[in-house]
């Protein structure tokens, strides 16, 4: 997706990780730690 992010590879449990959205939108994101959670950044 346009002004989307690079995915977060590898294992982040008990991380912080920072991203920068370039563009305004909305995003949708898997989480590949737990199957079927999911989640939406809205970039304003
Ligand atoms: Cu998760």
């Amino acid at each position: 997706m346009n002004g989307r992010p690079a995915d977060i590879s590898g294992s982040n449990a008990n991380t912080t990780i920072a991203r920068t959205f370039a563009t305004a939108g909305t995003f949708g994101y898997v989480c590949t730690l737990h199957a079927g959670m999911t989640g939406t950044v809205i970039v304003q």
